[in-house]
């Protein structure tokens, strides 16, 4: 398998450069930027003053022709480039010869060969089925019925620090109330949630945080009243939380133990991101049911459960669906992708990307006491910064530094539960020299505050 090459991928032929030509906002972003004040609610929210109109590679261009070092990937969804050319090409051609026909009124072979695809390249070598849907959220919720369909139990378990989405039961099972859930209850019964392993903050081993959830799962809820276990592999927006070793293969065992489903939401860490095609791969389990959306498609809106054939066929016909899912254009975008992620040598530049950023953020963190902590896999990397006094989450610095980079013309995003996290999501096709750039800035930032 060949590495790709980073400079012909990516969508359109853009310099691959950090080029500010005016402070951001310029002029023409300001403009478009007041016109969305005036014309979409307060509720949706940016954080890079800018108007995009360009982006590919390692950089977003916006209305003033500045250019932008790209370490977020629209959160974790360019993964092989925006406007990467196979998939821009993909768009093209389907979209010439459909649109949409309903995929429950009349099929068609591009959904059926993303399910195969998906069945094929997620973890675990039993039989698998796989249902399409528009957004990550979308899926989760799918992936809840399917197991309570299946059990014909009511309870779910999902996690501290876990995200999983805004719809309502989404925002029940996501933990943070600001700004998700914050004033927009009632939400869905029947969740619950047990607690973690963060290693950097509760110093247990794998098997202590195991034990220790299994219990308040046994004792608040039962095993006989639940259905399904849900939690992301790696913590993404709760702030790139990686388990300690032996956690999720004993929540995992217990669930096969109790006939509970276990389900993976591998929205944020799926495809490649991680450098394993999935991160559930990395921490040796086979979770039965799948979610993923995110990178599937290359930036279309697309999404999936994907699992156990025993599991997934619990569902009585016409019980599962919706208007748009698995949308002909999304699906010819994902075999793009698909192809892009098995072909062109995306998993070893995941793990190159990775192996970057942990050897210059670790730099970072000997020379400066206040990066906690420096965690993630692959192209999905973090650093916690702390009060290193107390290791108290710092999130005014951590909302400082990620503000410089921006007016800099570096793209990063923050995270975390105490909101004292910067994420690093490069994609995929961003250079070496580009990515190093990008980091240079932080660390900048970080000496000047
Ligand atoms: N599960 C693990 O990361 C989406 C949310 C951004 P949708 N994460 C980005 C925001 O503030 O809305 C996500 C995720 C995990 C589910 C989701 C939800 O995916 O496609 O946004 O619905």
């Amino acid at each position: 398998m060949t590495l790709i090459d980073v400079t012909s991928v990516g969508g359109p032929a853009l310099a691959q450069e950090r080029r500010l030509v005016t402070a951001l906002p310029g002029p023409r972003s300001a403009e478009i930027l007041a016109r969305k004040a005036d014309a979409v609610p307060t509720g949706v929210a940016h954080t890079v003053p800018i108007a995009a109109v360009a982006a590919g590679g390692g950089v977003v261009v916006d209305a003033d022709g500045n250019s932008l070092i790209d370490l977020g990937s629209g959160i974790a969804v360019t993964t092989i480039g925006n406007a990467h050319p196979k998939v821009a090409a993909a768009i093209a051609a389907q979209a010439a010869r459909f649109t949409h026909t309903c995929f429950m009124i009349s099929p068609y072979e591009e959904y059926i060969a993303v399910a195969e695809a998906l069945n094929r390249l997620t973890p675990g070598s039993f039989a698998k089925k796989t249902a399409l849907f528009n957004s990550g959220a979308e899926a989760v919720e799918n992936a809840v019925k399917i197991a309570r369909k299946h059990t014909g139990r009511p309870a779910i378990i999902a996690f501290e620090h876990g995200y999983h989405g805004r719809t309502n039961l989404t925002m029940a099972l996501t933990a943070k109330a600001m700004p998700y859930k914050s004033g927009f209850g009632p939400f869905a019964p029947e969740v619950y949630r047990a607690p973690l392993s963060y290693p950097f903050r509760d110093g247990l081993s794998g098997a202590e945080a195991a034990a220790r959830a299994i219990a308040v799962i046994e004792k608040q809820v039962g095993a006989d009243s639940t259905a399904a276990v849900l939690i992301e592999p790696i913590q993404g927006e709760g702030g790139f939380i990686v388990p300690a070793d032996g956690f999720l293969p004993a929540i995992v065992e217990w669930c096969r133990a109790n006939g509970v489903v276990f389900i993976a939401d591998e929205v944020q860490t799926g495809f490649a991101r991680t450098g394993t095609m999935f991160a559930s791969e990395q921490f040796g389990i086979e979770p039965d049911l799948i979610a993923t959306a995110k990178g599937i498609a290359g930036g279309l809106p697309l999404a999936a459960v994907t699992g156990r054939a025993e599991i997934m066929d619990a569902t009585h016909a016409g019980g599962l669906g919706g208007t748009y899912g698995g949308n002909p254009i999304a699906c010819a975008a994902a075999l793009a992708a698909i192809d892009v992620f098995e072909n062109d040598g995306m998993l070893q530049r995941a793990q190159q990307i990775g192996t970057l950023l942990h050897l210059r953020l670790n730099a970072l963190q000997v020379a400066d006491s206040r990066i906690g902590d420096v965690r993630g896999r692959g192209a999905m990397t973090a650093i916690e910064f702390v009060d290193p006094t107390t290791n108290a989450p710092d999130a005014a610095l951590t909302a400082a530094i990620a503000k410089a980079c921006i007016a800099q013309g570096v793209i990063v995003l923050t995270c975390g539960t105490f909101g004292n996290v910067i994420r690093f999501l490069p994609p995929l096709a961003i250079s070496d020299d580009l990515l190093n750039e990008g980091l240079d800035v932080v660390a900048a930032a970080l000496a000047a505050h």
